[in-house]
């Protein structure tokens, strides 16, 4: 088997909010009819959702993917529909990371379980109609505001598959014998090493929850570099990994040596949430056993417990099920942090970011994302519509602030495209 492609990386945004509708209601019998545009639409959102049915990351990018438009709004009050959504389908376990590491954005989410979905760029807002700049002192209204671009996000799908409690060990030294004897798993057992050359998952069910454990391919030298690693970074960090040693006769600190290297390459070991066990297995002469490992521990794996067991021993097997049932319950896993999180993984639209004037020779920017909106729709050559303008820009406080650079008549006002002249 090989593992399939496990990343992919691309770039989406959310559509295009409609415009706003600038329009006065008509009616025959009322000559000057109050103004009625509507909003615009919100832009439609980019969102990836689990599917069961569905095996591989979908073949795409790195092109630009982009959610419909929002429709612009009508008269009569009428609201733009919404933009069309644009679902990306991917397998359960896979994880979603957008943004970057620099800019502080950087947001990971994992979609563990089937139909779970997660917004990944919003569409935007619909522009505002003329309805909504009516006020006491503007009765007649002939602003209207542009719809926002949609949120556009980098974003990396990594296929990985979830697991709560990792069994890794030496080749044949009893680990999928553990996995049945702890859990719904059916793993093939024999006396023979690398019997298991896939990811073996079984199921440990209570009352409240379901505990996914997973037994990892054994590595044949501690610089193993074939399918037992890939396979090893094909999930997730567990919460628990349990290392199964082997104390019949076999030499345990080449065991600990393989052991050490599964834990280097799985990066594991640096995620101080994992906890690490040991599980004894076969033990004729325990307490040697037991010292033995503590004292030839090469460092990596600083269990805090460890459990004795043995094949057919069902008290034993209970004890260690019992155990990890209680530490999973009390493990601050990645899936609480999942269900706290309420699935919305967007950036959070910034909303109020104080306007900005700059400076370049005789020409001022205005810099403010709802004004520029605003501007793009207006006809300014209509003397009243930039008169109107003007007054928005002045309750806003921006006036008083181009005033502040030392604007002389003549100089030029740029926003959002558009120019005018400072009389
Ligand atoms: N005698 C004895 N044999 C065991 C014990 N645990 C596992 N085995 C045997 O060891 C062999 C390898 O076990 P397996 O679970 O497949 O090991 P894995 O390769 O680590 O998955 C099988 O024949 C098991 O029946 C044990 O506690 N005592
Ligand atoms: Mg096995």
């Amino acid at each position: 088997m090989r593992i399939p492609p496990i990343t992919i990386t691309l770039t989406v945004q959310g559509g295009t909010g409609g415009d706003g509708c600038a329009s006065f209601r008509r009616v025959s019998h009322i000559p000057f009819g109050g103004p009625d545009g509507g909003a615009g639409g919100e832009g439609g959102d980019v969102v990836v959702t689990a599917r069961q049915e569905v095996e591989k990351l979908p073949k795409l990018g790195p092109g630009l993917i982009i959610a419909g438009l929002g429709r612009n709004g009508g008269s009569q009050g009428r609201t733009g529909k919404k933009g069309t959504t644009i679902e990306l389908k991917v397998p359960v376990g896979t994880k979603i990371i957008t943004g970057s590491e620099e800019g502080g954005h950087k947001k990971e989410l994992h979609l563990k379980t089937a139909n779970q979905s997660a917004i990944v760029a919003q569409g935007g807002r619909g522009g505002r109609g003329n309805l909504l700049f009516k006020s006491s002192t503007n009765q007649e209204p002939l602003l209207s505001e542009a719809g926002e671009e949609g949120e556009l996000v980098q974003m990396k799908l990594e296929r990985k598959e979830y697991v709560d409690i990792a069994i890794i060990g030496a080749p044949n030294s009893g680990k999928s014998s553990l996995l049945a004897a702890l859990s719904s798993g059916n793993p093939r057992i024999a006396p023979y090493p690398f019997t298991t050359r896939t990811l073996e998952k079984g199921t440990i069910d209570t009352n409240l929850t379901q505990i996914l454990i997973a037994e990892y391919p054994s590595y044949a030298s501690p610089t193993e570099k074939g399918e037992p690693k890939d396979i090893l970074c094909s999930t997730n960090t567990p919460a628990i990994c349990i290392a199964v040693i082997d104390c019949g006769k076999r030499d345990i600190p080449e065991q600990l040596r393989l052991i050490d290297a599964q834990i280097q390459d799985s990066g594991w070991g640096a995620n101080k949430n994992t906890l690490f066990l040991r599980v004894l297995n076969r033990g004729d002469n325990k307490e040697q056993a037991n010292a033995y490992v503590q004292e030839d521990d090469p460092g990596e794996v600083t269990s805090t417990k460890s459990f004795f067991w043995t094949q057919g021993d069902f008290s034993e097997a209970d004890i260690i099920r019992q155990e990890l049932i209680k530490i999973a319950g009390e493990l601050p896993t990645e899936r609480q942090e999942a269900t706290d999180d309420n699935q919305s993984h967007s950036a959070n639209r910034p909303r109020g970011i104080p306007f900005r004037i700059t400076r370049e020779g005789n020409q001022i920017h205005i810099i403010d994302k709802g004004f520029e909106r605003i501007a793009k729709l207006a006809d300014m050559n209509d003397g009243r519509i930039a008169a109107q303008l003007w007054k928005e820009l002045t309750k806003a406080g921006i006036t008083k602030a181009i005033k502040k650079t030392g604007i002389k008549s003549g100089d030029m006002i740029v926003l959002g495209g558009k120019q005018l002249t400072w009389e």
